[in-house]
């Protein structure tokens, strides 16, 4: 006989093949540009990241043990869907750096494995679409949307998803509302919004896959702080993607994926009606070059 209450706990347990699968899938269906390099640079950057595995082997004198290791290992990140984890955690904040270091207005960082397109529409006063009692402490998130040099944006979009307080993302875990905690607010006449949202719990990678076996191997911690993701977003303006996290935070300073930045910290206060906490972040957007 089938142990029912077994398969039931895995059945709603936020897996790493789950996730995985889901980000996989996310990503195929993104739209990009093809073909973004000629020849030329693709043998410069495929010889020069070789060489660089080449030195480690070298220096270290890895052994067959652990080319034979490091084989299985990412065969089974593939096989785990954990390439977009993998990925985003451990490389994308050096791609946002090189690209990003010179744009005026607010900083960026990643985008993460876990954003969704499409989001429902929000007025530029709204809740984001949650359960009924979600719990979390409760957060009104409200700022304005400028362009670089100060004129206000009122055709902006601000585009925000982030993780409950069990840091389970919607799409992503098991048995959430497709778009909790997910929304597409657009700002007012005078660019401004206001988001209430309860306050995301700190982010663990999921422990069962191939990320979490090279971070158990190796002794590292899986944590990422709190934090809310945004695409912001106006005509004639490049798109800012980034993150806003809470001071003094689990994580704030030992980010698994290395996004926080100074500028990016919020600091929240005791809101006005008492319940829960309220911030005030204004987000500007660098013009289209
Ligand atoms: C996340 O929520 C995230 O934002 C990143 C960058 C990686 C893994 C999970
Ligand atoms: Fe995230």
């Amino acid at each position: 006989m089938t142990d029912v209450t077994a398969e039931k706990s895995n059945e709603v347990k936020a897996t790493a093949a789950a996730s995985g699968a889901s980000a996989t899938e996310r990503f195929q269906a993104k739209e990009r540009s093809e073909a973004a390099s000629g020849k030329e640079r693709v043998s410069t950057l495929a010889s020069e990241v070789l060489a660089a595995v080449h030195d480690v082997i070298r220096r270290h004198k890895v052994t067959y043990a652990e080319y034979d290791a490091l084989k299985a290992w990412l065969i089974q990140v593939g096989l785990d869907g954990e390439w977009p984890l993998f990925l985003d955690v451990w490389v994308e904040h050096v791609v946002e750096e090189v690209n990003n270091e010179a744009r005026p207005g607010s900083k960026g960082t990643i985008e993460g494995p876990y954003y969704v397109p499409g989001a429902p529409a929000l007025s530029a006063d709204a809740a984001l679409p949650m359960r009924e009692g979600e719990s979390g402490t409760p957060l009104v998130f409200q700022g304005q949307v400028r362009s670089a040099d100060g004129t206000l944006l009122p055709g902006a979009l601000v585009d925000i998803w982030q993780a409950d307080a069990d840091g389970l993302y919607a799409q992503f875990a098991p048995n959430l509302p497709e778009w909790n905690l997910r929304g597409s607010v657009t700002v007012d006449e005078k660019g401004t919004f206001r988001i209430r949202t309860v306050e995301p719990a700190p982010y663990q990678i999921p422990t069962d896959g191939s990320c979490g076996k090279l971070i158990a191997a190796a002794g590292w911690h899986a944590w990422r702080p709190a934090h809310l993701h945004l695409k912001v977003s106006a005509p004639g303006h490049q798109t800012l993607t980034t993150q806003l996290y809470f001071r003094g935070g689990e994580h704030v300073t030992d980010d698994i994926a290395s996004a926080v930045k100074p500028e990016l910290v919020l600091d929240p206060a005791p809101a006005a009606d008492g319940n829960g906490h309220e911030v005030h972040y204004d987000l500007e957007l660098a013009p289209e070059q």
